[in-house]
Formats: C-alpha cells, structure tokens, sequence
C-alpha cells in the first residue's frame, strides 16, 4: 500500500456543485446512478487533467458525459478508481454502477444490518458507493432518491424530504434535498422497517425543528434517554457556544452493525445502537453517561464539522479534537465535573500515552498515512481535545468564545485546516500561538521534570521546571512546547497559599522553555505544591512526593483533580513496591498510607461520594504497565491482587457500612447524585467480594436477584464472576443469558464481563464464548466485547507466560481481516506494544504478530498497523 504524505496535498482539480443520486436498493444488486455538475477548480491551475474519481469494489455499469454514452475506450477503470479524460470546463458527468451490500462486512459504504440499509462514508467510504472524488474539500449539494420495496418503509437521507411516491407495483421512492454543500463523507442513507420517536426542539430564533429517532420496534422503549439527550445539546450549543441547528429536522438512527461509536451525517446522524439505546432495566449508568456525550457530540459536529469541515484527512483533529473538547464540557456542565475530568484523563493516560510510545504513534495533525481509518485514534480525538482545552486556558473562557466565533464565521461553508482554526484564534484575542502550534505537530507524551528549593532566610519558593520529550525512531528533534501548568501551593496547615498580592491561590506557570526557574516571593515555610492541577496539559509530571506528602494531598487539595491524583501516584508507589519485593520473593506487604487514605474516605461523609468512588479505585493493570518502562506483567497482576484483597480485609467493616448506607431501594435515576451513589457502594461490594467470604457473596447474590436496575444488577454479576466459586458463578451467568437474551446491548454486557474477568476469561472460556449463538464474527461490538475486552482489559489472562492470550488474539485477526479490516486493525493493537515487555514475553508477542504478518495479503488496515511494528 501506498502511504500519503501532507506535503502532498493539492487542491482538487474538479469540484461537483451538484449531486444527485438514485438508488434502487436491492440486498445483492443495488443500482446507483448518480448525477454530477462538474466545473473546473480554477485554483488549481490551467488545463484540463483527465477527471480521476474514487471507487472501490464497484461494477461499472455506465458513463455519461453531458448526454453522451462514452465507450469503454473513453475512460480507464483502474483498481481503486475512474479516469475521464475531459475536454471542457464544466460538464454533467452521469454515472451507473452496481454494489453489493449484503456481501459488504467491511461496514464501509451502503451494507445491510439486519436486513436494514445502511450506510457509512466517513473516512472513505463513499467510493464504495459510486466513483466520485471522495475527498473532504469537495463539497457538493446532494439531492438523493431511494427506491425500495414496500417491506422498508422507511427511507431516510440527508436534509429535508422534498417528495415521495409509489414506483411501479410494488416499490415506493422518497427523494431527499440537503440544502448544505457538505463533503461525501457526510452523506447517508437508511431503509428499513422502522419505528420512530419524535419530539421537537423550538430554537434560539423561534424556528421549531423536528427530532427523530427511529429504531426496530423492539427498542422503541430505548429512546427517552437520547431525546433528553439531544435537546440538551442543542440548547448548550446555543448557550455555550451561540451555535443554533439549522435545518428544519434533525434525525437518528440505531444500527447494530457499526464500526464506530456513532457518525455526524448531516441532518441524519448514524449511531451504534449500544451508543443511543437504553433503559434503567438494561442500561448502565455508564451506557447513559456514554449516550449523553456522543449524542451531544455528534450534535455538535453540525458546526465544528459539519458547516466548517476539513480540508484534508491530516486534519482530522480539527473536528474531532475540538468536538471532544465540546462534549467533555457539555457532559461536565451536565454532571460531575470533577468526575468527568477524571474520567477523561484516565483515558488518556492509560491508553493514548501508550499509543504515543507505540508503533504507530502519531502528532494531533499527523504528516503521513497508509489507511486513514487507522487514525480515528485517542491521539487525533483526545490529546486533540487537550490541545483545544489547553487555549482554552489560555485565553479564557470570553477570549476561547471570541475565537471559535470568528472561527464559525470565518470559515462556514468550508473545509479548511487545523491552521485555521489556531489563526482564527489568535486573530479574535491578538495574541501568538506561534510556539504552541508545534503541539500539533511534535509525537510523544512531554515530560515535566519538576524540582523545588525553599530559601528559609528570604521566603523564596523556586520551582525549576525541566520539560523534555522522548523522541519517535521517525523524529529528528522536538522543540519545547508552551505548556500551560497550573499550580497551586499548601501549608503546612493544609491551607491554600497565597501566590501574589491579590490573594490568588493559584497559577498558571508558562512552561515555554528547556528549563526554567519559577519564584514565589513572601512565604513563611516551605510549601507542598500541587501540580499540574485539572491536568492542565496533556503531560507526565515527576516530582518526587513522599507518601506522608500524597496523603497530605489527598486529605487537603482544593483541586479535587489533584486529591484523586494524589491518591493514584499513592497507589503506585504502593503497587511498585509490591511489585518489587514479589521479584525478590520477599513476602508482601501493602503500605499503610494507601489504607490509610481509603479508611479516611471511606468515613469523610461530607465528601462528594463521586469522587470517593474515583479515589478509592486501584490504576488498572494497564495503567500501572503503563507507567513501566518495561512492564513485568506477572508482577503487576500479583501486586494488584494481593493490594485489592490487602485493603478489602483491613477495611472490611468501613466498605459494609458504606455498602449498606447506600444500598437504598429508591427509583432509578441517571442523575449524577445518584450515579455517584451507586458506584461508590458497588465498588465497596467489589472489595468485599475480593475477601471471598460467604458474608460478602451473599451480600452480591442478593443484589443479583433483586437489582431493579441494570447498574447493580451488572455490578453484582461482575463481584459474581470474578469472586464467587465455579457453581455460583456458572448459576449467575446463566441466568442472566436467559432473562436477556433478546436484548443485544445486555448480551454485550454480558459478553465482556466474562472476557474481562481475570479469574472466568480464560482462554478455554474465551473460546466457548466465540462458540456461544450470541457471538457474531460480523458484528464489531460483539466483537469488542470479547476479544476486545479479553485482549485490552484482561490483563491477567491475555498476558499469559505461554503466550497462548496472544497467538488466540492473533488468529480472531487473521479471521477478521478478511470480514472487516477497519475492527481487524483495531484487534490487533494490544500485541503491537511488545517493545515494552522483555525476554520471552515480548518474543511471544512478536512472534503472534509475524503469524499475522505471514497468514495472508493482509488488508491496508492491518498491514499498515502490523508493518510499522515489525518494523
Ligand atoms: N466522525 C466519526 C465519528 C465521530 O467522531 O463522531
Ligand atoms: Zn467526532
């Protein structure tokens, strides 16, 4: 596969003012004729270079050029596409072409899911539909027919129904107008047997618009959630960010097969149905929090991707970096934002950290790929959405306003760059972003290298601050960054500081510099600083704590970010030395600070029970791997387990008495109090089910068999899972598969909780999960589910000495690529990190990967995941 380079973008030489498509759907022959205004791009220089469009996996039918049938002598089909040589500057092009949606697993273009069309362009997509120049920065009014037989009635694409009818005996048509020029990848199309719940959103100017969700008649009780959901982004849309929806219906559709979380189609937004459907009987708190943020998120990218678009792929992080940015702080305006906060970082350093220490790590705006798909990554989406926040914090709350305003105004109705966005700005607040913008370019996780002294005779407080990165094998240099560090200072008392004359508490330090020395004048002892508070910036921060210090911080930090990250950086050093005395076969003994600031949360009754639950959780293994330079995965399974089990039994009585306070039999509400509550009292029923005592057991069997909601009944399924004997386990698993079997986004649930449990997803387990008629190669959540939760989050039995987690991994690869390479590239991931594990292990894991490597002509997806690391 050929790898494409930013430097090498042109502007296109052909744009297509008009679109017109029809389609004659048919699950095996699905006829598409499209209609194309044609003009030649005047910017893109003289001439007339021959027409190239996109297209992949299509059977040509026929060309059309301004009425004439060309012959095949008048055009070049080549493997991924279409050549027209052409002899004026404008012209309709008319084009025929056959496809295949029932064979299409690959979930890219038009396919079928459960006997529903439907479709997805986004990256690029769209060339499996028809030829067209697939490309973000041709932007084209689309007006669509669908032709279908009477068993789909309803037939959905972008924009506003402009007419509809019967067509022939037996078939009906609807043909659609989207007023908005938009790229190709934002088109859509749905047909199906379908049911709809409809409400309305009355906008800032008056204008009511109409909300739809449709759905298999089964789920039509699953939508109430997603309703509430999107009119309350649309109203903090127009409140935040003075943004208001500008067509005059707004629709969602569930789909069960669906490569991503949901996608932003103009005006007929696409969604994964684990990512909109849900009821307290069958949702987590988790899959309602999860529906909230992509519901809003896709929301938002009406204007940051929809109206302003991206000129090209590199500029991916555009939309998504600052659309992350958006609903990170719609879902905080909604709910905890402390939690929220947490809840982020935690994803991010767990997992983009490592992506940036992998094989395929890339900056926000990267300068080259093989396979765009595999760049949806938590780079472009979540270190994108640090970059946002960090100037967000750098111009303020007004200033941001000010610059995203120009920024909608300046570019609406185009495609343009993460330049652009940076320029629009500056320009609004006059300011320099020159040094930040190598953000958007630099690889690698920077790393703030923090030292202090306190001058006794003077008052003088320094922090000397030392940034550096580690540099890629493919990097040359890194410059330093301007990173924005919040600091704040405590007294001995546990009193915040005072940092200047105006009695402000704290401070953001600019770190723009190799390193740099940071004075605070006037104070009476030495202080204990709290760092980079609210994670200002997307960094590692050393400084060398003292346990007695972390405990300090957790007990006193104003910035709740920093009492929970005081209390991981607790938890790790416990964990190392857990992990280190296993090594040297001493016996283990967990630190008295870490129970010691469990015990304390645990009987703080005025602290926030959201941020309780937050603290009172160990890293996971994944999150201890990697903070390793090289990862001992036995030795950071044995350390968690023993510290899990350790702080169960010393804090035994405290987790009851939280257990019982909160196990109230109040009515379910996603409320964030009451989410809050009850993940505080099922992360005490955890540690209880980790003393194993038939006390504890009972405690989860009983909530089992009473939850009227599906957060305790998952929670109390899990304790089951991971703690109970074989027979009561085996019991609890297979009654909840009979009372749920007809609900996916349960047996999902239900599927990763057995792949993730380190002590039921063995591999022997595994298997017969893949076995089981619930699992489906075809499906990606499914799929996710169980090889996916095996391989990314569970630790212990994926990270086997035998190998055997990762050669299983291996070959459900080889299977999936030739099904559907997107989830294949994705699968493959966790055996990609070897570099970080030594000896024998690593070997293992390379040697899975060869056998991938070896096993067949591997798709572009994989290929490019799996060559860059063997490479
Ligand atoms: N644009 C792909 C799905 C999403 O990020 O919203
Ligand atoms: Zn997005």
């Amino acid at each position: 596969p050929k790898t494409i380079y930013l430097k090498d973008y042109r502007v296109p030489d052909y744009l297509v003012d008009t679109t017109d498509l029809w389609f004659e759907l048919d699950p095996k022959a699905t006829l598409v004729k499209s209609r194309l205004k044609v003009r030649r791009n005047q910017a893109a220089g003289v001439g007339l270079p021959p027409l190239l469009l996109d297209g992949v996996e299509l059977e040509l039918l026929s060309v059309t050029l301004d009425g004439i049938l060309l012959s095949p002598a008048g055009y070049r089909e080549f493997p991924e596409g279409l050549s027209i040589p052409v002899d004026r500057a404008e012209f309709l092009l008319e084009i025929q072409n056959r496809i295949n949606p029932e064979d299409n697993t690959s979930l890219e273009g038009l396919y079928l899911s459960n006997g529903m069309y439907c479709t997805q362009c986004e990256a690029e997509g769209f060339r499996k539909i028809t030829f067209y120049p697939d490309r973000p920065d041709v932007m084209s009014k689309f007006t669509t027919t669908i032709v279908a037989p009477t068993d789909h009635p309803v037939l959905l694409s972008n924009g506003n129904e402009i007419e509809r009818g019967n067509y022939g005996a037996d078939r009906q048509f609807v043909t659609w107008e989207d007023p908005f020029a938009k790229p190709a990848y934002l088109f859509a199309l749905v047909a199906g047997d379908l049911e709809q719940v409809e409400d309305s959103f009355m906008t800032v100017s008056g204008r009511t618009v109409k909300l739809q969700i449709f759905t298999e008649t089964k789920n039509v009780g699953k939508c109430d959630h997603a309703m509430r959901s999107l009119k309350s982004a649309m109203r903090w849309d127009e409140e935040v960010y003075g943004r208001e929806y500008d067509l005059d219906i707004f629709m969602v559709v569930a789909v069960d097969h669906f490569n991503m979380g949901a996608m932003e189609n103009k005006g007929l937004n696409i969604f994964n149905s684990a990512c909109v459907l849900a009821s307290p009987e069958t949702a987590t708190d988790s899959a309602f929090q999860r529906i909230e943020s992509i519901v809003g998120h896709e929301y938002f990218h009406n204007w940051s991707g929809n109206r302003v678009t991206c000129r090209d792929w590199f500029q991916l992080s555009l939309k998504e970096g600052f659309t992350v940015f958006r609903d990170a702080e719609f879902s905080a305006d909604l709910n905890s934002r402390a939690v929220k906060r947490i809840e982020d970082v935690s994803l991010l350093r767990t997992n983009q950290f490592s992506e940036d220490a992998g094989p395929m790590a890339h900056s926000i705006r990267p300068d080259s790929y093989m396979e765009i798909s595999n760049f949806y990554t938590l780079t472009i989406y979540e270190k994108g959405a640090e970059v946002v926040r960090m100037i967000h914090t750098l111009l303020g709350e007004k200033g941001f306003r000010k610059g995203s305003d120009l920024y909608f105004k300046r570019h609406d109705g185009c495609a343009v760059t993460c330049e652009d966005f940076v320029k629009a700005m500056e320009d609004a607040n006059q300011v320099s972003l020159t040094q930040f913008r190598r953000w958007y370019s630099q690889v690698g996780t920077p790393v703030l290298d923090v030292k202090d002294h306190f001058d006794e005779t003077q008052g003088v407080y320094q922090l000397t601050v030392r940034q550096s990165c580690p540099l890629s094998e493919k990097q040359e240099e890194n410059l330093p960054l301007h990173i924005p560090f919040r600091v704040g200072m405590l007294d001995s008392t546990g009193k915040e500081i005072s940092l200047n004359e105006q009695g402000l508490t704290e401070t953001i330090l600019h770190v723009n510099g190799t390193e740099q020395i940071f004075e605070f004048f006037g104070l009476k002892e030495k202080p204990l600083p709290s760092l980079l508070r609210g994670f200002s910036a997307p960094v590692k921060v050393h400084y060398s704590y003292s346990n007695e210090q972390l405990l300090f911080l957790i007990r006193n930090d104003t910035d709740t970010f920093n009492r929970w990250e005081a209390s991981q950086r607790l938890a790790l050093n416990s964990l190392a030395e857990l992990q280190e005395a296993y090594r040297k076969g001493e016996p283990l003994q967990l630190r008295s600070e870490l129970i010691d600031a469990y015990r304390g949360v645990l009987k703080d009754r005025g602290l926030d029970p959201a941020l309780s639950a937050e603290i009172l959780q160990l890293p996971s293994e994944q999150f201890v791997a990697e903070e390793s330079v090289f990862i001992d995965s036995e030795a950071t399974v044995v350390a968690l387990e023993f510290a899990r089990k350790a702080i169960a039994e010393e804090l035994a009585d405290e987790f009851i008495r939280c257990y019982c306070e909160l196990n109230s039999q109040k009515s379910y509400s996603p409320d964030a109090k009451d989410i809050a509550e009850r993940r505080l009292k099922n992360i005490c029923l955890s540690y209880l089910c980790a003393t194993e005592t038939q006390e504890a057991l009972d405690m989860a069997q009983n909530q089992f068999d009473s939850a009227s909601n599906m957060t305790d009944s998952a929670a109390a399924l899990t304790a089951l899972i991971n703690y109970a004997g074989d027979s009561q386990a085996e019991n609890s698993i297979a009654q909840f598969y009979t009372r749920w079997q007809e609900d996916a986004q349960v047996i999902e649930l239900w599927l990763s909780q057995q792949s993730c449990s380190p002590k039921r997803g063995t591999l022997k387990n595994i298997r017969a999960l893949i076995e089981h008629p619930a699992f489906e190669m075809t499906n990606p959540n499914k799929v996710r589910s169980v090889i996916g939760g095996f391989a990314n989050r569970n630790f212990k039995q994926f990270h086997k000495n035998d190998g055997s987690g990762f050669e299983f991994v291996a070959d459900q690869v080889i299977a999936l690529d030739k099904l559907n390479p997107q989830i294949a590239a994705r699968m493959v991931i966790p055996i990609t990190r070897w570099r970080k594990y030594t000896g024998a292990h690593a070997e293992e894991m390379q040697m899975a990967l060869q056998k991938v490597a070896d096993s067949h002509v591997l798709s572009k997806d994989l290929f490019e995941v799996v060559s860059k690391s063997l490479g």
